[in-house]
């Protein structure tokens, strides 16, 4: 593969921060003219401070809510005199008036401490060095409340991804003055399903590219901007290919990234993870919280959907409401949302959301302006394109039904009759020829892979595709998706992945044929009865399979066909299997080995995926 290589990533940076300055100093007109900036070291309970970043409004006719986001991405610009370009999760916001405030977390930045991935909460605190991203906040709260003039008396917070993490680890333990709070994408659990791990299976790129620059080790208080690691070439397949079992990576880590090395060392979803995951605290939420994530969004599409759960389920008196939208990551924050990839939504979602969701929750709950009409669940519906409103998550008026798989490549919601033995597709899992998760090269976790067309990997052997027959009338599938395989393998453990494709009809223009990939998700077989203690297969044993894929709301139109791919590596997107019972995060070169897969499809071993169809 050519290395095409504009310029250094020195350059880059340095031309990125001449043009960040640059629009700054233009763009800040809006922003310097209306507001004015504080820098403050806000100290914790234990002594350490923590950077934040204050814009007041330079009106003192009235007293304004603060907006709070909390990140370990920077809040860059530093300096009271260089200000951001836009404050506040929309440009609504900034018009309006608010006091927006930014804060690096603890250990990150320009604040002190010792940072920590998704530090976990602390249930019982004996003593003031007893602190966690709670108690951080709601030291910051209280500070704010005193130091910061003219403010109403009450908090937002709202954040997108990590920033998200932070916004629902304060409903934790929530400060009385929190009123409301908007997890965007929150990491819920990074073992389970978030960012790093889904069903076990390793995301390699995603992780990888990320660490080896975030992860840099830092001696104090500094702005953490260096040279991003480079790969010297835009092509991962070849890359991680070429690197082979996850341990040779320290040849780019140098055992200078601690956190890599962690994830190195807890492989399985033992205490390390257990501690991080959020959902499991959510338990005393009083702020009013609106969680909002995207069907396509390849970082973190089960922890919205997680967190908003958790809460309805612990909080019963909590208000408490869940926006999905057709985005993919952060992606209703920015642009307008009218198509993903190849896949076009027939509106301005993004736009529709900032505008008629976000900024009127938060006006209602921070000032009291306006109107709220939020439903419980505000779902884009993809397929027909078409908002919904549900007074549940997943709606009530659905019927649990099953897409079985059948021979010849069929798919149909009635079982399969064949008594037969040999009802079973098969092929060979070769972890040196890994199906690729991309048609064109890509170094790193492309967003667009949540929708692009699955035809260049449906016709690999190694690829077994099931298919419906054209749809006689719109089918909507809203909620849980459910994988249940009857598998066997000649190793001791596979990667299984299960793919839901929306086949479109020949003859249409651009789409002609085109198999979008609606959801697609993996599961990591030694992980199939314990998450925390995996168990080998035992070679050509069929056994049961069985794995949740994150909810979907889509429709598979009239004229249409509903597909299912089953396939044993999604390369890079997913670390590959060795397809042998080990530590995958130890293993050599030579450990990883083909194995010959089958997939049952009989009236005994009905491999199947149970969805929820909207009546
Ligand atoms: N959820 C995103 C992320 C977290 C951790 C590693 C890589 C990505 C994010 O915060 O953008």
């Amino acid at each position: 593969m050519k290395r095409t290589r504009l310029i250094g990533w020195g350059q880059a940076f340095c031309l990125a921060l001449a043009l960040v300055t640059v629009a700054l100093a233009q763009e800040t007109g809006g922003v310097n003219a209306r507001y004015t900036k504080y820098e403050y070291q806000v100290p914790m309970r234990d002594g350490v401070k923590l950077f934040t970043s204050v814009y007041v409004p330079k009106d003192t006719s009235q007293k304004y809510p603060m907006i709070m986001q909390r990140t370990p991405y920077s809040v860059a610009p530093y300096g009271p005199t260089v200000y951001r370009a836009q404050l506040g999760p929309s440009q609504l916001f900034q018009q309006e008036g608010f006091i927006f405030v930014y804060q690096d977390v603890r250990g990150r930045n320009m604040s002190e401490g010792d940072f920590m991935w998704m530090k976990p909460y602390k249930p019982q605190k004996t003593n003031a060095k007893d602190t966690d991203e709670s108690t951080d906040t709601w030291d910051t709260i209280e500070w704010l409340l005193k130091n910061i003039p003219n403010n109403n008396g009450r908090v937002g917070m709202w954040g997108i991804s990590y920033p998200g993490h932070y916004a629902a680890q304060a409903l934790i333990d929530p400060h009385p003055a929190l009123k409301a709070v908007s997890p965007q994408a929150p990491m819920a659990d990074n073992w389970l399903g978030d960012d790093m791990h889904h069903n076990g299976a390793f995301f390699l790129p995603h992780a990888f590219n990320f660490i080896i620059n975030f992860g840099r080790p830092r001696t104090g208080p500094s702005v953490q901007q260096g040279p991003r690691f480079d790969h010297g070439t835009n092509d991962g397949y070849q890359f991680f290919l070429e690197m082979g079992s996850l341990a040779n990576a320290q040849k780019y880590m140098k055992n200078e990234i601690k956190l890599w090395n962690e994830w190195m060392e807890h492989g399985d979803y033992d205490a390390y993870w257990q501690a991080q995951n959020v959902p499991q605290h959510l338990k005393k939420v009083t702020p009013a919280v609106m969680t909002v994530g995207g069907w396509f969004d390849a970082e973190d599409v089960q922890g919205p959907l997680w967190i908003y759960r958790e809460i309805e389920k612990n909080n019963p008196k909590a208000w408490n409401v869940l926006v999905e939208g057709p985005w993919c990551h952060g992606c209703w924050s920015r642009g307008t949302g009218e198509k993903l990839g190849g896949i076009g939504f027939d509106s301005a979602t993004s736009q529709f959301y900032r505008e008629n969701i976000e900024f009127p929750f938060f006006m209602y709950f921070l000032k009291d302006k306006g109107e709220l009409k939020l439903p419980e669940a505000y779902v884009f519906e993809t397929g027909s394109n078409v908002w919904k409103t549900y007074a549940s998550w997943p709606p009530k008026n659905v019927e649990s039904k099953s897409l079985y798989l059948h021979a010849n490549g069929k798919l149909a919601f009635t079982p399969p009759t064949d008594a037969g033995k040999n009802a079973y597709d098969e092929y060979v899992s070769d972890p040196n020829k890994p199906v690729p998760f991309l048609k064109d090269p890509s170094i790193g976790m492309r967003y667009e892979y949540m929708t692009d067309d699955q035809r260049f990997s449906a016709s690999r052997p190694d690829v077994l595709v099931y298919r419906s027959e054209v749809l006689t009338e719109d089918v909507t599938l809203s909620g849980a998706l459910n994988a249940e395989l009857f598998v066997s393998t000649t190793g001791t453990d596979s990667d299984f992945i299960v793919k839901l494709v929306d086949e479109f009809p020949d003859g249409r223009d651009a789409l002609d044929s085109y198999q979008m990939l609606v959801r697609g998700e993996p599961m990591r077989a030694k992980y199939r009865n314990s998450w925390a203690k995996p168990e080998p297969l035992k070679p050509n044993e069929v056994t049961r399979v069985a794995f949740a894929l994150p909810d979907i709301n889509h429709t598979f139109k009239k004229g249409h066909r509903i597909m299912i791919h089953v396939q044993s590596s999604w390369f890079p997107l997913v670390d590959r299997n060795p397809q042998k019972f080990l530590n995958i995060y130890a293993a050599k070169d030579e450990d990883f080995q083909k194995a010959t897969q089958r997939v049952y499809h009989s009236a005994k071993f009905a491999s199947q995926l149970k969805i929820n169809v909207l009546k």
